[in-house]
C-alpha cells in the first residue's frame, strides 16, 4: 500500500493511525519515496513546544526548485506546469511547459545572481498574478534567497513596513497591474514606499501594462532585457532541510504583522503530500486556485504543492466580475478545471448574482470543489454544491492558517463524506485538540473550545521573522505544551470538527458563550441578505449584547426596514434561540474586508462600541471607503 495517496476511508484511519502512533517513521517513508534529496537527513524530528523549536529531516540537503521543476523534466517536459489565463479573456492563454518554466526559473535565478543576491538575502516579491510572480519565487528558491511576497494591492505603507521589517534590498516589481477594467500604477506605489526603505539597492521591473513610469537611475533595472542575455542553466543551491524557504506576513489582531517563517523539507513534503491527497490530484487534471501567490494559500496550494507533484496548475490575473460574474465558470468551462479551490466570501458573491451567470458555461470537468479562508455558511455550502458542483463533486472545507504552512483540517474528496460547515478530519498526522479556558483538554465528542494542535506537522512555521519571542507568546503561551490556533472549534458525535471562527469573535451574552459564525449563518439563510457580520457590545444587563451589520442582496431593497429586522430575529430565534437575538441590526452595502475577503470584525466592533478613536490601519482593506459610512449610519 502506497500511503501517499489515500483513496478510502479505511485506509484514511489506518494511515492516520500510522502517522500518530510513530509520525518520525510515517513521515520518513512519505519523505524518502516521492521527493529529490541530494543527501537524505540524520534525524526526521526534533522538537520541543516549551523552547519553542521544531526541525524536521535535520541533516537532510535539498532544493525545493528541483523538486518542483527539474524532477519532472523526464517524464513532463511538454505538459503544462503553470497555465495563465491572463485579466482580458480576449487575450490568449499562456501554457508555460515544465521545460519552459525550467528555462524561465534558471534565466531569472541567474539574473537574480548577476544582481548579487546571495543564499539567505531576502528578496521582496510586489508582482500582481502574473507568470513572473511564480517564477520570480521559484527562482529565489533555487538559489537560497528567502522570499517575502507581498500581495500586489497592499498600500506604499504596508509594503514599507515589510520591506524593512525583513531588511530586503532588492524589490521586484511590474510597470503596473490589471484589475478587471481598472490598472492600477504598481512602480508608483513602489516608488513612494522606497522612499521610506533606505535598504533598497535594486529594483527590478517587469512590463505588463506598458505604462509610462519613471526608473530612478542605477536603481531601477527593466527586467526583460536582464532575462534576454541571462543563461537558461543555473545550477540549484543546495540547501539545509531547515534553511528558510520564505517569509509571508499575516496581520495580527494587535501590533505589526507578523513575518512567519517557513523552511525547506518540511514545508515541501507537507505541501506535496496534502496536495496530492486534499485535492484527489490526477496526472492530467487541471487545477485552479483562485487564490493570489501573494497569500500563503498561493504558495502552497499554486505554486509549491501543485508543482511538488507535477500538476497543472492555474493562475489567473484578473477578478471574479470581470468582463462580468460569469467569468470563473466561463475559466472552468475553456480549461476545462478539475478541482477548483476558491473562498466563502467569492462565493456568496457570486451567489449574489443569480444562477444565470453560472448556466451559460459547462461545468461538468468539475470533480472538486474547495473553500478556504472562513467558515463557510450553510446557505453558500448549499449554492456551492448545487449550482456548482451539481452535487457530484464534493466540497473540502479546508480549514488551516498562514503559520500552519498547508491544510490541517479538511475532507477527503470522494473519501470522507462531507457535512455541510464542517472542516470535518484531521489530516494525517496531524493531531488537533480542543481546551476549554482553563487549560484542560475536553476529550471525547460533542465538545466546543479553543482549538489546538498537539503533536508538531512538518510544516509548522518555524518563528516570527526577527522576533522569536512573539512567536512563542503568540502560539505557544496559552496552552501548555500546544500549538494554539486562535480559533474556536466544535467537535461533534462522530468526532467531526467545525471551525466557529476566531477565538476573538466569541461573544458572551448573559453568561452564554455565543460563536458568532452560527447567528450569521441563520441570518444569512434569510432570502434577502447577502453576507452579515456580529460583533458584541457594552450592555449594561447582559454584559454583552450582539450588534449585526447586515448586507442585502438588492442593496435598493425597498422592504421596511423594521420588518427585516424582526424577520432576521425570528430565523435567529428559530436555529439558535432567543439568547442569540440581535439587540442592533444595522444595515449596510458594504463589510469592511481584509485584501483575502476576511471580515475585520475588529473594525466593526470599535464602531459599535462606538470607540473609533483608534481605528488602526485601515488603508489595507479591500474597501476601506465602506468604514466612514457605516461610522455615519451607526446605531
Ligand atoms: C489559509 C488561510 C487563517 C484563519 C484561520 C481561521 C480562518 C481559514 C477556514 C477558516 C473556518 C475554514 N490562512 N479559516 N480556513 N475558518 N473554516 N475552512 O486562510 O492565515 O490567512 O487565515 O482563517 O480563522 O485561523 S490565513
Amino acid at each position: 500500500m502506497s500511503n501517499y495517496h489515500i483513496k478510502h476511508l479505511e485506509e484514511y484511519y489506518q494511515v492516520y493511525r500510522k502517522s500518530v502512533n510513530n509520525p518520525e517513521r510515517f513521515w520518513e517513508e512519505i519523505a524518502e519515496e516521492h521527493f529529490l534529496w541530494r543527501k537524505k537527513w540524520d534525524k526526521v524530528l526534533e522538537w520541543d513546544f516549551k523552547k519553542p523549536e521544531v526541525k524536521w529531516f535535520q541533516g537532510a540537503e535539498l532544493n525545493i526548485s528541483e523538486n518542483c521543476i527539474d524532477r519532472h523534466l523526464a517524464t513532463r517536459a511538454n505538459k503544462t506546469a503553470i497555465l495563465f489565463e491572463p485579466n482580458n479573456p480576449d487575450d490568449d492563454a499562456e501554457h508555460i511547459t515544465y521545460k519552459q518554466l525550467y528555462h524561465r526559473v534558471n534565466q531569472f535565478a541567474n539574473v537574480l545572481k548577476a544582481q548579487g543576491v546571495k543564499k539567505g538575502d531576502r528578496v521582496c516579491i510586489y508582482v500582481p498574478m502574473i507568470p513572473e510572480l511564480a517564477i520570480a519565487t521559484l527562482a529565489c528558491a533555487r538559489i537560497g534567497a528567502i522570499h517575502s511576497v507581498v500581495f500586489a494591492g497592499f498600500s506604499a505603507t504596508a509594503l514599507a513596513t515589510r520591506i524593512n521589517d525583513s531588511d530586503c534590498k532588492i524589490v521586484i516589481t511590474s510597470d503596473g497591474s490589471y484589475r478587471g477594467a481598472k490598472t492600477i500604477d504598481l512602480k508608483g506605489i513602489v516608488d513612494e514606499a522606497l522612499e521610506r526603505c533606505e535598504g533598497v539597492e535594486t529594483v527590478l521591473v517587469a512590463k505588463r501594462i506598458h505604462s509610462n513610469i519613471t526608473m530612478k537611475v542605477g536603481r531601477d533595472k527593466w527586467l526583460q532585457p536582464l532575462l534576454d542575455v541571462a543563461s537558461n542553466q543555473c545550477e540549484a543551491e543546495v540547501m539545509q532541510a531547515e534553511d528558510p524557504l520564505f517569509i509571508l506576513y499575516t496581520s495580527g489582531s494587535t501590533g505589526k504583522p507578523k513575518g512567519m517563517v517557513h523552511t525547506t523539507a518540511g514545508y515541501m513534503v507537507y505541501t506535496a503530500y496534502t496536495f496530492k491527497n486534499a485535492f484527489q490530484y490526477r496526472e492530467n487534471d487541471v487545477y485552479w486556485c483562485t487564490a493570489d501567490i501573494g497569500w500563503i494559500t498561493g504558495h502552497s496550494y499554486i505554486v509549491y504543492g501543485p508543482l511538488c507533484n507535477g500538476a497543472t496548475t492555474v493562475m489567473f490575473e484578473g477578478v471574479p466580475s470581470y468582463p462580468d460574474y460569469g467569468r470563473f465558470w466561463d475559466i472552468v468551462d475553456k480549461h476545462k478545471v478539475n478541482q477548483f479551490y476558491t473562498a466563502p466570501t467569492a462565493i456568496r458573491a457570486l451567489a449574489k448574482q443569480g444562477v444565470e451567470m453560472v448556466e451559460k458555461y459547462d461545468l461538468s470537468s468539475l470533480k472538486v470543489l474547495g473553500s478556504v479562508g472562513e467558515p463557510i455558511n450553510e446557505e453558500a455550502w448549499h449554492w456551492y454544491n448545487e449550482n456548482i458542483g451539481k452535487k457530484k463533486s464534493p466540497i473540502i472545507d479546508s480549514w488551516w492558517q498562514t503559520e500552519t504552512g498547508g491544510i490541517m483540517i479538511t475532507p477527503i474528496p470522494y473519501v470522507t463524506p462531507t457535512k455541510p460547515t464542517y472542516a470535518t478530519l484531521p489530516f494525517i498526522g496531524v493531531q488537533p485538540c480542543i481546551m476549554d479556558e482553563h487549560g484542560k483538554e475536553l476529550k471525547g465528542n460533542q465538545v466546543e473550545g479553543r482549538l489546538c494542535i498537539k503533536f508538531p506537522w512538518p510544516s509548522i512555521a518555524r518563528t516570527i521573522w526577527g522576533n522569536h519571542q512573539r512567536y512563542k507568546e503568540t502560539y505557544f503561551s496559552t496552552f501548555e505544551n500546544m500549538y494554539f490556533t486562535g480559533d474556536g472549534a466544535l467537535r461533534d458525535e462522530v468526532g467531526y470538527y467545525r471551525i466557529t471562527g476566531r477565538v476573538d469573535d466569541v461573544i458572551i451574552v448573559s453568561g452564554h458563550n455565543l460563536g458568532t459564525a452560527p447567528i450569521e449563518d441563520a441570518i444569512n439563510e434569510h432570502p434577502a441578505v447577502a453576507e452579515s457580520a456580529i460583533v458584541g457590545f457594552p450592555h449594561d444587563v447582559k454584559g454583552s449584547a450582539l450588534y449585526g451589520y447586515v448586507t442585502l442582496k438588492d442593496s435598493g431593497e425597498s422592504r421596511n426596514q423594521e420588518n427585516l429586522r424582526k424577520e432576521i430575529n425570528q430565523l435567529i430565534s428559530d436555529r439558535i434561540g432567543p439568547i442569540a437575538k440581535l439587540n442592533k441590526i444595522q444595515f449596510t452595502d458594504g463589510l469592511p474586508k481584509t485584501r483575502s475577503g476576511k471580515i475585520m470584525r475588529r473594525i466593526l466592533r470599535k464602531i459599535a462600541e462606538k470607540d473609533t478613536s483608534n481605528l488602526g490601519d485601515i488603508s489595507t482593506l479591500l474597501n476601506p471607503e465602506c468604514v466612514q459610512d457605516i461610522m455615519d449610519n451607526v446605531l
